[in-house]
């Protein structure tokens, strides 16, 4: 039987959902993103996706200032691929959302591959107090959002990056992300091999079914043929589940407290290096090997993080 191929860990450490009031575990203090990032690589996570956020209060920030302050500890202590998000505001332009990937060229950047209605606003409901005063609004307004990503903004990042030689993680919420993606291809905005991250439970994306997941790879498998390498994501409770049943079919995992708060259910993680360690046993315990962060590197194509800017 043909050898099964290894299994990336990606880590999403801290995003732009949730809330420092929602667990006490969320870093948001650039100490606390780094100690927790270099936790997740030392448990497995070959890649961190990574976002700033304010160190004061928890908001979110886009401030490549932000980034300075844990990106170079995150460097040093580990040798994991650094993935920095494009997608951390839903309230600013592109051009301020790209900054961080602008500044820090590294190996790896988000981009998501669609406009879409993007909440989490239930979530309000379940807390009486907040910790910081921004919180309840943002959580409760995100039902008015847009997360805006059209082919002008797409090919905004594609191009101002392209010098960066910056290898995409192509976040797709809903099957239509993908046929954006393959015109993106067809008229040159990206090499292959090509990353999609798949992404489920996204309230404004598709729903966090098996039979959905399946859907997604097979229709990769018709846009893309064999010029892609892919990943999964479920948000909130369908986190483990669909990352072990993906790994099983071939693909990467990803996990974090960017994607959920919890490590089984009605349990919140104490860390992502907790959540990193049970996707790992699952992974092992199924039969797969994880791959190291060099092994990522020349599974997507990287080009190495001598050649970043932090
Ligand atoms: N902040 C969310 C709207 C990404 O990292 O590119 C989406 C997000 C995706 O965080
Ligand atoms: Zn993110």
């Amino acid at each position: 039987m043909a050898k099964r191929p290894k299994t990336i860990i990606t880590c999403a450490i801290t995003g732009a959902i949730h809330t420092p009031t929602m667990s006490d575990a969320l870093p948001y203090r650039p100490e606390d993103i780094a100690a927790q990032a270099i936790a997740a690589a030392e448990a497995g996570a070959a890649i961190l996706h990574l976002h700033a956020r304010r160190p004061t209060d928890g908001g979110v920030s886009i401030n490549p200032q932000d980034f300075a302050a844990f990106l170079p500890q995150v460097k040093q202590a580990t040798g994991a691929v650094v993935n920095i998000s494009t997608g951390g505001s839903l309230k600013n332009t592109i051009e301020d959302r790209i900054a961080p990937a602008l500044t820090f060229s590294p190996e790896m950047c988000s981009l998501n591959m669609g406009s879409m209605n993007f909440s989490f606003h239930p979530l309000a409901k379940r807390y009486d107090t907040w910790k910081f005063d921004w919180e309840k609004d943002y959580v409760e307004n995100s039902d008015t959002y847009i997360f805006r990503n059209t082919f002008a903004d797409i090919a905004n990042v594609a191009k101002t990056l392209a010098p960066h030689d910056i290898k995409f993680e192509h976040e797709c919420y809903d099957v239509g992300h993908l046929y954006n993606l393959r015109f993106c291809m067809d008229i040159g905005l990206f090499k292959a091999p090509i990353f999609l991250q798949f992404i489920f439970g996204i309230l404004g994306g598709i729903g966090p079914e098996v039979d959905n997941l399946i859907f997604m790879k097979r229709t990769a498998d018709r846009l893309f043929g064999d010029d892609y390498r892919w990943s999964v994501l479920g948000a909130g409770g369908a986190q483990m589940g669909l990352a072990a049943t993906a790994s099983q079919m071939g693909g990467h995992v990803r996990v974090g407290l960017e994607d959920s708060l919890q490590i089984a259910r009605g349990q919140l993680a104490s860390s992502n290096a907790q959540q990193v360690a049970k996707i790992r046993r699952i992974v092992e315990d199924l039969g797969c090997e994880i791959a190291t962060p060099d092994e990522a590197r020349e599974i997507l194509g990287l080009k190495g993080a001598d050649k970043t800017a932090f």
